[in-house]
């Protein structure tokens, strides 16, 4: 827990320090908290163990930073960041969280018009105070009412990737209790939806009291909501809420199954047991008052004469009736897959060298690995230019030598450009295994010339995958406009693949569209688009996303063998 709070005042460091116009040290800051953050080891155990030393150990972590990570060990805070707050204080994270909004920008509305949080702004974007000042306009001014409408949208919700780490740290400590017999999630979270409400667990033990008080207890609590005979509900410090729910053996299956969810689903469940005259609860299946199932989730759904549906399809999207016919998909699964196409090496600003990209990717059970690297046009992330690639690709080709059974594969992600374009030439992407194309920048076009703009990339031959195609980033921005359906149609035509990136805020495609392009007999693939070794594992993420697509594995090119892969791209 430690690492990820000093991360985050790092990050708040960095972002301070990065408007007032401080060089080098915000991107100290910043780097420090990524450590931080993606590293398995707790800076607490490793101070206890070494002292301050230790912590200068840790890459990014010099001797000023380890003491302030020794200060927040000892006493809970950062005088530094506290200092820098008062002097500055503005709700930073807040602001630039609205879509178009930088710290430059922040820093300037905060001297010019004394904005200092998400109220304040909207008030004065309102007022129209915003569009006369330099550097902003009356486009900005509405971008910015968009924005924070956005953000209200999806306000109280978290996203998986957020929640789904802390759950597994919560099921350990719960499952280590005495008299604790099972414990599941239930909920959104058994269903991998890309966002979370609040975290719901099911627990099997015969001293519900004593396991409520134990939890109630944490440190990471903050508030009780309320506390029953067999319920808790509590607001945890990182401000997510737990409801759990302490059941007796006899009646879990049927709990694990309502409380999964999805609400709809259950509706159509329950209209299944009654026109087969049973009832269907929380707490059993009965007919004519006796309990047929109480205990097994899958005994339910075999005795409504269904086969038990994965947590993922539960969202009354046909499942029901899918799974009457015994005809539900079988849906891709993590172990499908064989490698990952969209991973940033060093080369273009990503944490880790090539080597070490592909030794953990072996760890990993893949077979191969694919790097694609931004190219020129994405100045901030250090794209390659023609030269570099062919440095860069000469690196993979020595590496490739020394290996058997595991290839690196040589890629790029090239940007579309307002007009379609790309921005390498395509002699150098010739000489590449294959290649991403996406959208990074201009991300507001109409309808017409945004999927204009996308399908002229698809016909370039060299293209074999567009990146995160519909561009929507969760809780901040929607996706951009485009005519999903041409796109399909193009995909086929071109033999193009679409994406499933599984960063934690993309998740794009979306379930929805995964299974239009599905049922249009468009590939897909899914990649992580992974900056740092650590984040490989967001692969769990895409494929919860897939499966809530109904993708199954003849759908998804990432689950063929490397040779199987390269004729799809030729
Ligand atoms: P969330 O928390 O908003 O991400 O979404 P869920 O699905 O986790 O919803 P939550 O926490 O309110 O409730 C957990 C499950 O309990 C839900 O998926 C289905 C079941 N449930 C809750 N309220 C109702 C209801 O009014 N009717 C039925 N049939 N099921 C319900
Ligand atoms: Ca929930
Ligand atoms: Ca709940």
């Amino acid at each position: 827990m430690d690492n990820r709070e000093i991360a985050k005042i790092f990050y708040k460091i960095g972002n301070f320090l990065e408007m007032e116009g401080v060089s080098f040290r915000p991107q100290a800051y910043q780097k420090a908290a990524f450590v931080l953050e993606s590293m398995k080891e707790s800076v607490a155990d490793i101070y206890k163990q070494g002292g301050l030393n230790a912590l200068e150990q840790i890459a990014g972590v010099g001797k000023n930073l380890a003491e302030r990570i020794e200060e927040y060990l000892k006493t809970g805070h950062i005088r530094y960041y506290e200092k820098l707050k008062k002097e500055t204080p503005i709700e930073v994270e807040e602001l630039i969280a609205v879509e178009g909004l930088g710290l430059k920008k922040v820093k300037k509305l905060y001297q010019e018009l004394g904005i200092r949080n998400l109220s304040d702004l909207e008030k004065a974007a309102k007022k129209h105070k915003i569009a006369g000042l330099a550097g902003f306009g009356e486009t900005t001014e509405k971008n910015i009412l968009e924005g924070i409408a956005f953000l209200k949208k999806s306000k109280g919700r978290f996203l998986l990737g957020e929640i789904f780490p802390k759950v597994e740290i919560i099921k350990k400590k719960l499952e280590k209790l005495e008299g604790v017999e099972r414990v599941d999630v239930a909920g959104s979270v058994r269903r991998m939806k890309e966002t979370i409400g609040d975290i719901d667990f099911l627990v099997i033990s015969k001293k519900p009291k004593r396991v409520m008080s134990f939890f109630a207890s944490q440190p990471e609590i903050k508030k009780i909501w309320g506390m029953g005979s067999t319920k808790l509900s509590v607001r945890t410090k990182e401000g997510f809420d737990v409801d759990i729910r302490v059941l007796p053996k006899k009646n879990y299956g049927a709990a694990l199954q309502y409380f999964t969810g999805s609400k709809e689903h259950n509706i159509a469940l329950r209209r299944i047991a009654i026109e087969k005259g049973m009832k269907l609860s929380e707490y059993a299946l009965f007919k004519k008052g006796k309990i047929i199932v109480g205990s097994s989730e899958e005994g339910i759904y075999q005795a409504l004469g269904m086969e038990i549906i994965p947590p993922e399809l539960r969202e009354n999207q046909g499942e029901v009736e899918a799974s009457l016919k015994r005809s539900l998909p079988k849906i891709i699964k993590l172990t499908d897959i064989k490698g990952d196409l969209h991973v940033h090496s060093d080369w273009d600003g990503g944490e880790n060298s090539i080597k070490e990209i592909a030794l953990i990717s072996r760890q990993l059970g893949y077979e191969y690995i694919g790097i694609a690297d931004h190219t020129k046009f994405l100045r901030i992330e250090n794209g390659l230019d023609e030269k570099q690639l062919t440095k860069r690709n000469r690196e993979i080709e020595k590496l490739n030598q020394v290996q058997t059974g595991f290839r690196i594969l040589k890629g790029a992600e090239v940007n579309i450009l307002k007009n379609g374009s790309l921005d390498i030439k395509d002699e150098a992407l010739k000489k590449l295994d294959f290649v991403i194309a996406g959208v990074h920048s201009n991300f507001k076009m109409a309808e017409k010339e945004m999927t204009e703009r996308i399908i002229k990339a698809m016909k370039n031959p060299h293209i074999d995958i567009i990146s995160h195609p519909t561009g929507r980033i969760l809780k901040r921005r929607d996706e951009y406009e485009i005519d999903f359906d041409k796109i399909l149609r193009a995909a086929k035509q071109f033999n193009v693949a679409l994406e499933i990136n599984s960063y934690p805020e993309r998740l794009d495609l979306k379930d929805r569209n995964i299974r239009l392009a599905k049922e249009a007999g468009v590939k897909m693939i899914i990649n992580t688009d992974a900056h740092h070794i650590s984040q490989l594992e967001y692969i769990k993420y895409g494929i919860a996303q897939a499966r809530r697509g109904w993708a199954e594995r003849k759908d998804i090119l990432n689950s063929l063998p490397v040779d199987k892969l390269l004729s799809f791209f030729k």
